[in-house]
């Protein structure tokens, strides 16, 4: 009997060794797997075998029953035959695979960490804090004074009497002050909140970013200094930049900056046949306004324990969505809150 099982075993892994099809090795199956096949007609000798014997002969058995069916199994997997029946057992390596889609930073983030990045190179430090703030660090450190009319509630989302959402960051730029002794070169990222109706150029909440220097002899050339450079890495090194007198409470004197116009270059036409088109993204000014800044207000010092005879500084402040749509010429802020993946898809 076990000479039996042992020349059943050699024939039955010769033949499927040599079995080429899928067709082939199902054959093979049926004749030593199959309910009328070797393998099973091997089982029913078992009963003649003597009993002291059927232990070891049964062992041989579900051996040689494992062994034929694993062979069958990898014989399977090597099978030359390219036919309907073999592909629907067998894996076709000529499919296209499946793509996975990457995904992408939204653009406002990517710009972010544009700006981040050249502060961060130039030696700025980043600051962040709550976006749930109090009347003080919101409008009273910071020099605005009660009849001011952004702390009017048309302008101020306000939670209770003493806490709103943050209408811009400098509230961040006050708590870092109170706590760490300068010099010091700080931008501070965040959401800010202000209850505009929403159209193309304006968002209820929209981001930040706030920017201070505090050293014993900054003077406003530090400030154009810093910002010429900022300036030129975000927008190109042909970009110029101009200050036009302003007023903000938190600091004197103020200016607003204007970058000449990305499309136009500060013509404020563009060419076409003819003649000159006026320029739509600048209006034909040539000019773009893409912040405000100054030299930190005496008082936001005094505010903070500052002494305002020892200490000056500069501070500016820009919108993040502003930068965003003058870098990629997008003429709709509400696209970046949409999450349509038409727009999102282009960045
Ligand atoms: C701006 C424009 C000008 C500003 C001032 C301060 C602080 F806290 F130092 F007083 N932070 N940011 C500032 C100055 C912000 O945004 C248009």
């Amino acid at each position: 009997m076990e000479e039996k099982i042992k020349s059943a075993q050699e024939q039955a892994l010769s033949e499927i060794s040599q079995a080429k099809t899928s067709d082939d090795i199902e054959l093979l199956r049926v004749k030593y797997l199959g309910r009328k096949g070797l393998v099973n007609a091997l089982f029913g000798e078992l009963s003649s075998v003597p009993a002291q014997d059927k232990p070891k002969v049964g062992n041989l058995l579900n051996r040689l029953k494992i062994a034929v069916s694993s062979a069958l199994d990898s014989a399977k997997g090597k099978t030359i035959d390219a036919g309907p029946a073999a592909a629907a057992d067998s894996i076709d390596v000529t499919m296209p695979g499946r793509k996975r889609s990457l995904g992408r930073l939204h653009p406002l983030t990517q710009t972010l960490d544009n700006i981040n990045e050249i502060f961060l190179n130039l030696g700025f430090k980043i600051a962040e804090g709550p976006e749930i703030e109090t009347i003080y660090y919101n409008f009273e450190a910071l020099n605005i004074p009660l009849d001011h009319p952004s702390r009017d509630a048309f302008d101020t989302f306000y939670i209770d009497d003493n806490s709103l959402l943050r209408s811009q960051t400098s509230t961040v730029q006050i708590r870092v002050m109170e706590k760490v002794k300068p010099p010091l070169a700080i931008i501070s990222p965040g959401r800010v909140f202000r209850p505009d109706a929403t159209d193309a150029s304006h968002s209820f909440m929209f981001h930040q970013v706030e920017g201070l220097m505090v050293d014993k002899d900054i003077k406003f050339s530090d400030l154009k200094g810093i910002l010429e450079i900022f300036v030129k890495r975000m927008f190109g090194e042909d970009t110029r930049m101009r200050f036009r007198p302003h007023f903000f409470p938190f600091t004197e004197p103020s200016a607003e900056v204007d970058i000449s116009c990305i499309i136009c270059k500060g013509k404020g036409e563009t060419a076409s046949a003819g003649g000159g088109k006026r320029c739509s993204v600048c209006g034909g000014k040539g000019w773009l306004e893409i912040l405000g800044a100054g030299m930190v207000h005496p008082n936001v010092f005094s505010a903070v324990g500052y002494d305002p005879k020892k200490w000056r500084g500069f501070a500016f402040g820009m919108g993040v969505e502003r930068i965003a749509m003058l870098k990629y010429g997008i003429d709709d802020i509400r696209l970046f809150f949409e999450n349509d993946l038409r727009f999102l898809r282009q960045f």
